[in-house]
């Protein structure tokens, strides 16, 4: 894997191209301009988009810019690998053959210099997920995906824009974040007890590198309000907040 490794998360691309989604995106393709120029390796690990639904022959046309900047990463030789998180279950083939190097429905570990690596969204891990884990189980249902495939996609969009409602439930809480936060460290303590020097993880919008048990928990934040990237040079990893935007 080339480094240095860039992981993202929570992107949650929307659906309606606002003047302040536009700029979000901008920001995003800056960040892929400089990993491009770097010759680094990006790692996406769930939440690229708020709502993606692919059928068989058909993709979203909305993602368009998406599509052209992950193909010309792609094109460039830098390594795109995706983790999907719980908004982008609906995923076909498209995404790895045509766009990505590879895609990743579960969890997954690598060794990259010598490190050990965790990676999962991590949708599902806290205890008093139960209700969620269930409902996971049906998004996730065959069953459940064949049925919605065959609704017009113009009626799958509008029931997805309604649902969607991106922003503010995303702001939790300090308390709320904290007590996340303990049951994350559970959770990375016991992965770290197996040999793990890096637990990565996105999903919880918060963005902070803690200590476990001899090894890292890295709570990746998000690209709505922190715009924050972890990147291991091989050594270290750090976790850093993009600001250039030139
Ligand atoms: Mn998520």
């Amino acid at each position: 894997m080339q480094l240095p490794v860039y992981f993202i998360s929570d992107i949650h691309l929307a659906l309606d191209h606002s003047e302040q989604e536009k700029e979000r995106q901008q920001k995003l393709f800056h960040f892929f301009d400089h990993i491009i120029q770097t010759n680094g390796t990006l790692v996406i690990v769930g939440d690229l988009f708020d709502f993606y639904f692919e059928y068989k022959h058909v993709i979203p046309k909305v993602y368009f810019p998406l599509y052209q900047k992950l193909y010309s990463l792609k094109q460039s030789g830098i390594e795109v690998h995706f983790i999907t998180g719980n908004h982008d279950h609906w995923i076909l083939d498209f995404m790895e053959d045509t766009l990505t190097h590879r895609v990743y429905t579960d969890d997954t570990t690598w060794e990259i210099s010598g490190k050990k690596f965790y990676l999962t969204h991590g949708d599902g891990i806290l205890s008093w997920d139960r209700g969620y884990r269930f409902l996971k189980s049906i998004l996730r249902n065959r069953l459940f995906i064949w049925l919605y495939r065959w609704i017009h996609p113009t009626i799958g969009y509008a029931i997805a824009h309604a649902i969607s409602k991106r922003g503010h439930h995303y702001e939790h809480s300090a308390e709320y974040n904290e007590k996340v936060l303990s049951e994350l460290k559970v959770f990375a303590e016991t992965i770290s007890a197996d040999g793990f020097d890096y637990v990565i993880t996105g999903h919880y919008h918060q963005a902070t590198i803690e200590n476990v048990n001899g090894g890292k928990l890295v709570v990746l934040g998000d690209w709505i309000q922190y715009f924050s990237y972890g990147i291991f040079d091989g050594n270290e990893l750090e976790l850093k907040f993009w600001e250039s935007d030139a």
